[in-house]
């Protein structure tokens, strides 16, 4: 194998997303003895790996998700050092453990996509944007299939409500046209992910851009629009054109953690009429001099706005409270675990 020139590198490392912020995290010594890679998948018990010249799958780190990037060890992959994050999107897991799920660490835009049918939720929409806020992304939201409606225009005014300053672009996702439409967005050296409900065109959108039909995609159920969830796995799929590309398995839940901030920005409106309410633990149902409730009344703030927001807002401190509580606990019982083998080692 020859070695692959300076200019080469740098090249192979751009389309895999490496900027200054990453490379200013280390020295060039340690560039070079331990390499920057990023994390393409990540397995139950392996990660897939891609660097300059490099391919691999590498023993499972904790703690780490799809679009990390690691300053490699070779000989010990498990002392392979994790860079600082330029973004992070999590939720809260669906099911009983309710864990904190990492989804994808470094992106620079995320694209919500729904389509132009029985999958348009507006409080859906509204979670995903809060969450890429709160992460530090770029939200766009993609109406998919306009080609099988002739409404695309509500819908498209519809997502426009969340944010006049919200991108939304409507699409058929297999035409080429698409691609010319997300451009701004998919420049190369830029990392960007499909985020949404099985079905709504994820994969077919990701296939559009790599030019190519190398990922499956399936048609939904007839009866109500619905996804047969065919991606089963998140992956970064790094195009010729060097823009990263996250392809993602349909969610069906979103749970909203630790996005204060994202709610804050997403409903800014909201947020700006609550600081003049007269109690600073207001409700805004019922409560004296509620500035929120003084703007419903005067028609300048829309009802099921309103509702949407409280909720969300509700639900992320509840689910916050909770992982604060479980992470606490599990460190009352590490603690315990740890004294517990120290005195039986002592007896
Ligand atoms: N007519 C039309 N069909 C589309 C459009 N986008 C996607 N489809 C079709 O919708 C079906 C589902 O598309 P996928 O790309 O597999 O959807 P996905 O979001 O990746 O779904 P999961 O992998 O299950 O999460 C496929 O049959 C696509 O050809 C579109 O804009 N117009
Ligand atoms: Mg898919
Ligand atoms: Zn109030």
């Amino acid at each position: 194998m020859s070695l692959p020139t300076q200019r080469d590198a740098a090249g192979q490392l751009r389309a895999l997303g490496w900027s200054k912020y990453f490379a200013d995290q280390a020295t060039s010594a340690a560039l070079s003895k331990t390499p920057p890679v990023r994390i393409t998948q990540v397995h139950r018990n392996t990660l897939h790996i891609q660097g300059v010249d490099l391919d691999m799958i590498i023993p499972g780190l904790h703690g780490v998700t799809v679009g990390d990037w690691l300053l490699f060890d070779a000989d010990t992959p498990r002392n392979s050092q994790l860079l600082s994050r330029k973004s992070l999107i999590k939720r809260r897991a669906p099911g009983h453990d309710r864990k904190e799920q990492l989804i994808a660490a470094n992106l620079d835009t995320a694209f919500v996509v729904t389509s132009c049918n029985n999958d348009f939720s507006l409080a859906r929409l509204e979670r995903y944007v809060a969450m890429a806020h709160e992460a530090g992304v770029t939200p766009v939201i993609i109406l998919s299939k306009i080609d099988l409606t002739t409404e695309a225009s509500d819908f498209a005014a519809q997502a426009q409500s969340i944010s006049p300053q919200l991108s939304v672009v409507c699409l058929d996702a297999r035409s080429p046209e698409a691609i010319e439409l997300l451009r701004p967005w998919c420049q190369a050296g830029q990392t960007v992910a499909f985020l949404g409900s099985s079905g709504v065109g994820k994969s077919t959108l990701t296939n559009s851009l790599a030019g190519n039909e190398a990922i499956a995609t399936q048609d939904v159920r007839a009866s109500d629009d619905k996804g047969r969830h065919t991606t089963t796995g998140r992956q970064l799929h790094i195009l010729p054109s060097g823009c990263a590309v996250l392809d993602t398995p349909g969610m069906r839940e979103i749970q909203l953690t630790d996005v204060s901030v994202g709610l804050e920005e997403t409903f800014a409106d909201l947020h700006a009429l609550k600081q003049n309410c007269r109690f600073n633990d207001c409700a805004h149902k019922t409560e004296p001099g509620c500035a929120v409730q003084a703007a419903v009344a005067s028609g300048e703030v829309d009802v099921p706005r309103l509702q949407r927001w409280l909720k969300l807002v509700a639900e992320d401190a509840e689910n916050t409270k909770f992982l604060a509580n479980r992470k606490l606990r599990d460190r009352a019982k590490n603690k315990l675990e740890k004294s517990v083998t120290k005195y039986n080692s002592k007896k």
